[in-house]
Order: structure tokens, then sequence, then C-alpha cells
């Protein structure tokens, strides 16, 4: 009988340690995209993705609801033309940092169906290998923020 709840009680950590959750380890933080002028249909959001955990974590696909396509997009230089190109899958190592942000990898919104509007918020689902879904909050910063950031290059 003692064999027996040592056996169960090890067998409940694991299932425990099975079922963490992707969102209880993977940490996203400061998403933002920039405001929309009206009947503009693309635009990009960006976001820092820390994984606090020991294992890598895959981002599969990314859904959202105030656009019809969601993709995850790179910026490529071919030749000496940049170009995006969709990344079917982003695998973020165990214990690091990846971050989203303008001219390098980046959430492409397609076929907006509302305008992104200042001080305004929306958010994403990215969907793990597993399956797992996050909400991720991502807030609509004044195109202005975005004429200072590139000032600064
Ligand atoms: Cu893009």
């Amino acid at each position: 009988m003692k064999n027996f709840k040592y056996l169960l009680s090890l067998l409940i950590c694991f299932f425990v340690l099975l079922n963490d959750p992707i969102s209880a380890k993977v940490v996203f933080h400061g998403g933002y995209a920039f405001e929309t002028f009206k009947g503009q249909k693309v635009a990009a959001a960006y976001v820092s993705v820390f994984n606090q955990s020991d294992n890598d974590v895959v981002i599969e696909k990314i859904t959202s609801n105030i656009s019809d396509v969601a993709e995850i997009h790179d910026t490529v230089l071919e030749g000496e033309i940049m170009r995006m190109k969709k990344v079917e899958s982003l695998n973020i190592p165990a214990r690091s940092e990846f971050y989203f942000q303008p001219g390098s990898t980046h959430i492409m919104l397609m076929g907006l169906n509302d305008e992104l509007k200042d001080g305004k918020t929306f958010n994403l689902n990215f969907v793990f290998k597993n399956q797992e879904k996050v909400n991720v909050k991502i807030m609509v910063l004044n195109n202005k923020l975005r004429e200072n950031l590139l000032d600064r290059k």
C-alpha cells in the first residue's frame, strides 16, 4: 500500500509536469502596432516574447479577430531589395527572448476589418505546436511614435 501511494504521487507529479501550460512559462510583453488610416488593409504588430521554460516552444499560428489573416513575416534582403517572407513556424529556444520588431520579424495583419485607432487595444491568439493558445494584448500607438523610432536609426 505504501508503495502504491508513492507510485501514485510520482505519477501525479509527472502528470502535472506534462501539463504545465505554456502560458505559465512563456511571457508576452509590450505588444504594439501603429494606428492605421481609413481604408488601410495591412498593418504590422510587434511583441517581446520571453521563454522562461526549460523547453523550446514553437509558435505555429497566430489568429486574429481584427483581420482576415495574421502571419509571421521575416524581412530578408534579396539583392538590394528588402522582402517579406512568411515564416511557417517560429521556434523560441528554452530560456531565451525573441523580439518581433520593425525591420525584422513581425506579425503581419492582412485584411484589416477595422481601423486601428491610437490608444485602443486588440488581441491576438498565439497558437503553439501543442495547440495551446495564448491571448496577447496589442496596444495601438500614435503614428508619430513610429516617425520618432525611424528618426533614431
Ligand atoms: Cu510583413
